[in-house]
């Protein structure tokens, strides 16, 4: 039995989908990443963590609880990192982003569910994923009615904590997130057995404000005329950023970010000049989500920019450094989470408009796909905003809604070659 079929084994999963899983996934990364021209040569890191996705990651986090590590599963960019990591926590991202994991989450929620809720589920519930597995706790939080139902079903079978998101951005919300941010922390302390000190917690703010600086210093880099990087290589390194240990995905961000700065400079882009620029906005787009980037891509246009949590939105502001007291951090990750992720959960959500139409002027966008998944109420009520304020701002919009199947594939792509060509005309 070799290395991952032992570890698959030891987590009680099945080995035959650790075999299909083995067969499937280099033929999907294959098909959408490698046949891409004149791709980085950094992305060499990048290509080795998705290649061995189910191994190498998942045996560094057994390795790490078997020295009394604590794994923390986490869903949603609410959530701060920081926390987990002051108490000497692993954080792993575990939002589900394929097809192969929806029909196990169908046998308990609703079909009408969006399908990144029914793939978290059907991930741990079915046993085929080793994160779902390796992680000792989750945590969710109360963003969309169908992740607060989901967690009720998942905390049958795991530890789960439950982060209480408000609705609003007004002075007594902020308040209500300080004080779950210290519930938060106490909840952790207990589980992890460690107490989060104030010097832990500043320490474990700014290596969080060092990863976001490297991927906002990657976003201002898609921002050239040069475009260095294929918006669908941007986007596996954004999910990666979900998984990875911080410090490794810093460096490993900024050594490529060298050669993009390089590759700007001397005038290497992996697009013609002429192709339409597109900044996606909407759902977030877990790992192996690269559906629309490959359209898109293929089509011969580029995504330059990504509005949404695992785009801008996931590392968009720092949190204040070098606080006096935990009550001060508290309120500088509320300062920084409340204040600048503009999700659909909130009513009204004003600020995201804004954020859609300042990144497509500052990426210079040619147009936006206001892409939501299917079933995701939140954002397809919020559909009414994002178009009405794009149409007045005179930038071209195409709302594309989809799931993780493939059935819908060639109706995007021809809705998506019609939109180019609008473009190309404009
Ligand atoms: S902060 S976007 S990560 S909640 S797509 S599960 S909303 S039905 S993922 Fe999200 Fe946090 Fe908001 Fe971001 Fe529900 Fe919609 Fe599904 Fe969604």
């Amino acid at each position: 039995m070799d290395k991952n079929h032992q570890m698959w084994s030891d987590l009680g999963m099945d080995l035959e989908t650790h075999d299909l899983l083995c067969e499937a996934l280099p033929g999907a990364y294959g098909d959408v990443f490698l046949s891409q021209k004149n791709r980085p040569e950094c992305m060499d890191y990048f290509e080795m963590v998705a290649a061995d996705i189910h191994g190498i990651r998942p045996a560094e986090l057994i390795e790490e609880q078997k020295k009394g590590r604590k794994v923390i599963g986490t869903f949603c960019v609410f959530v701060p990192d920081e926390v987990i990591l002051a108490a000497d926590g692993i954080v792993t991202g575990l939002c589900g982003g394929s097809q192969f994991w929806v029909p196990e989450g169908e046998k308990v929620l609703p079909a009408n569910t969006c399908p990144l809720i029914k793939a978290s589920v059907g991930a741990r519930l079915g046993r085929t994923c080793p994160y779902f597995r390796i992680a000792d706790m989750f945590v969710g939080e109360t963003t969309c009615d169908g992740k607060k139902k989901a967690y009720e079903i998942l905390g049958e079978d795991v530890k789960m904590h439950i982060m209480h998101v408000p609705n609003g951005q007004r002075p007594q919300d902020l308040a209500a997130w300080t004080d779950e941010i210290k519930i938060f922390i106490k909840e952790i302390e207990e589980f992890t057995g460690n107490k989060v000190t104030i010097e832990g917690l500043n320490r474990s703010i700014h290596i969080v404000n060092e990863k976001r600086r490297a991927l906002a210093r990657l976003y201002e880099a898609r921002k050239n005329a040069c475009v260095p990087i294929s918006g669908t290589d941007a986007l596996l390194i954004m999910q990666i950023a979900f998984f990875d240990d911080p410090e490794r995905l810093t460096a490993q961000v900024n050594r490529l970010c060298d050669e993009l700065e390089q590759r700007i400079k001397d005038g290497n882009s992996v697009v013609d000049k002429k192709a339409p620029r597109i900044l996606i906005t909407g759902t977030p787009l877990a790992v192996p989500n690269w559906k629309m980037h490959n359209i898109v891509e293929s089509s011969g246009a580029i995504v330059v920019c990504e509005e949404n949590c695992t785009g801008t939105r996931y590392f968009a502001h720092d949190v204040r450094e070098e606080n006096a007291t935990i009550e001060e951090a508290a309120e500088a990750l509320t300062d920084r989470y409340m204040g600048n992720i503009h999700c659909a959960c909130f009513s009204p959500n004003e600020a995201r408009l804004d954020d859609v139409v300042r990144l497509a002027k500052e990426y210079k966008v040619d147009g936006v796909i206001n892409l939501n998944l299917k079933f995701c109420n939140l954002y397809a009520t919020e559909n009414y905003f994002v178009e009405r304020r794009l149409k007045e701002e005179g930038i071209p919009c195409l709302s594309l809604e989809t799931d993780y199947t493939d059935s819908d594939a060639e109706q995007l792509r021809t809705r998506v070659g019609a939109f180019l060509e609008i473009l190309g005309d404009a």
